[in-house]
């Protein structure tokens, strides 16, 4: 099964949707495998933006995703890495489809409540950099035969 990394920046944290969040990924149908809230480092936010680090963004990013603390998690399920950028919605919220996270909430991109992976590398590249193997957990909900024929 797929896995990918989903954080609910310290905008969602502070506007208090991180149950609605989840309850999204739930209703959807995929599977919380790890879940923490933290107070995030510098370090590992420089790590996790890493591939932004030219751009001239990158410093009020890393200066945001450590504002405050954030909520990590690890959702598994067919193609939900794909799935979970459909549901989080396009980079700007002002664009982003009614319908989905950053649609419905928000209205600026430095303030867009979620990140979520773009790709099957990255997703297994940030999930290795938030969590450590015994923080997750494998397991398969009793209600699998009626989400996967
Ligand atoms: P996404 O989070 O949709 O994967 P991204 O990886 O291109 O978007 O950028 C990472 C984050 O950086 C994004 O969630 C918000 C911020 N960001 C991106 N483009 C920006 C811009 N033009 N101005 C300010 N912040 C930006
Ligand atoms: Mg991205």
């Amino acid at each position: 099964m797929e896995r990918t990394f989903i954080a609910i920046k310290p905008d969602g944290v502070q506007r208090a949707i991180v149950g609605e969040i989840i309850r999204r990924f739930e209703s959807k149908g995929f599977t919380l495998v790890g879940l923490k809230l933290l107070q995030v480092s510098r370090d590992l936010a420089e790590q996790h933006y890493d591939v932004h680090k030219e751009r001239p963004f990158f410093a009020g990013l890393v200066e945001f995703i450590t504002s405050g603390p954030v909520v990590a998690m690890v959702w598994e399920g067919d193609g939900v890495i794909a799935s979970a950028r459909k549901l989080i919605g396009a980079t700007n919220p002002l664009t982003a489809e009614p319908g989905t996270i950053r649609g419905d909430f928000g209205v600026s991109i430095g303030r867009n409540l979620i990140h979520g992976s773009d790709a099957p590398e990255t997703a297994a590249r940030e999930i290795e950099l938030w969590f450590k193997p015994e923080e997750l957990a494998a397991w398969q909900p009793t209600i699998t035969p009626w989400l996967y024929e």
